[in-house]
């Protein structure tokens, strides 16, 4: 085993609080190059910094490529470096031998003196191990930079490993007077169009972000909607799955959740209608809700659901699109893994 245990600082080896919240953003951004793409794994992103400049760089891609951490250190051009430097990375280091080597295991082979984590990884092979592991090898490590930040990244894949069923979104556009729709009976009429081309392709990009996109069965015969991923990459060229929910199954929706938990489906997307997406209110089954509203009113038609008071522990965001598109956004803040 290697070990840092003999290590001493040299002097103004330590950056400002500031400038390892400064690097840690900078984790985050690189992390973000693999939106959509790393399932299950979640998204991570490291910087190596000596003597005030970032000199590696690195990001976790896909499943069963490395790690940020490996990525970072491989960029590296003068690997001698590494043992004056600090490496961040945005969730704890693994130590377990999943489809990579532990990156702990690395870090202490490299004799990387210091390591800065944004937060600990609750998957269960690592929770807290990976720190651990670095500690007892006399690396100097610091937990929770820039926490909330890599917590809200990740917040799918936290959910997914606390709560043990998938990260649910429920999405829908509206009206200003809050109507979804026009009243229809069949689909001799198409239904109405409220996204702008902006709204549109964010709604295709957090469906690239969804495993799972479920309708209720009214609004699959009504709308015929096709649910797929046009306007924006697929994730390797895949397309998420489909799910029709008929009205029994709502009074079964935690034993059904469970189920897609047990799957491996880390991300379900609940795209409508109005009463499905008011039982997975009412039964306080979500994590986050995205709202569009247009702007423009209807008078009467088919009624939206009503969207939660934003409360404690909830973080509530809204912007405005060039065409007046209000996008609302409420997310239930993702509870950090804390036996570190
Ligand atoms: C890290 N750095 O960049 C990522 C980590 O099957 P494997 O070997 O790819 O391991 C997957 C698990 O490793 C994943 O569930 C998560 O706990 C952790 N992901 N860890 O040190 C990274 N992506
Ligand atoms: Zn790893």
């Amino acid at each position: 085993m290697f070990s840092n245990k003999q290590r001493k600082f040299p002097e103004n080896f330590f950056p400002s609080e500031a400038d390892d919240r400064l690097y840690m953003q900078r984790c985050l951004r690189l992390a973000a190059g693999g939106e959509g793409l790393t399932y299950p794994n979640p998204m991570v992103g490291s910087v190596i910094v000596h003597a005030g400049r970032i000199i590696g760089e690195g990001w976790h891609h896909r499943a069963g490529q490395p790690h940020a951490e490996p990525n970072a250190i491989r960029s590296v051009k003068d690997q001698s470096l590494l043992k004056e430097s600090t490496l961040y990375v945005s969730l704890e280091p693994c130590a377990h031998h999943g489809k990579t080597p532990p990156c702990a295991d690395l870090i202490l082979e490299k004799q990387i003196p210091r390591v800065v984590v944004g937060c600990a990884d609750p998957f269960p092979a690592v929770s807290g191990q990976g720190i651990a592991r670095l500690r007892e090898g006399g690396t100097e490590v610091t937990v929770g930079v820039e926490e909330e930040a890599c917590l809200l990244l990740n917040r799918r894949f936290f959910t997914v490993h606390l709560a043990q069923r998938p990260h649910i979104t429920l999405k829908w556009a509206q009206t200003l007077d809050a109507f979804i729709d026009r009243s229809r009976d069949d689909d001799s009429e198409p239904p109405l169009l409220l996204s702008d081309a902006l709204t549109a392709t964010l709604c295709h990009r957090l469906r690239a972000c969804s495993q799972l996109i479920a309708v209720g069965r009214r609004t699959q015969e009504l709308d015929h909607p096709q649910l797929n991923i046009r306007h924006w990459p697929a994730p390797h060229g895949q397309q998420p799955a489909k799910a029709v929910i008929s009205h029994r199954l709502t009074d079964q929706l935690p034993e059904w959740l469970h189920s897609l938990y047990e799957k491996g489906i880390q991300t379900l997307l609940v795209e409508g209608g109005s009463r499905l997406l008011q039982s997975f209110i009412d039964q306080d089954l979500w994590d986050e809700i995205q709202v569009e509203t247009a702007p423009f009113k209807l008078k009467s038609g088919h009624p939206a659901p009503l969207l939660p008071t934003p409360a404690d522990g909830h973080l509530s965001q809204k912007t405005v699109t060039a065409d007046g598109h209000l996008m609302t956004t409420l997310i239930r803040r993702p509870e950090k893994f804390a036996r570190v």
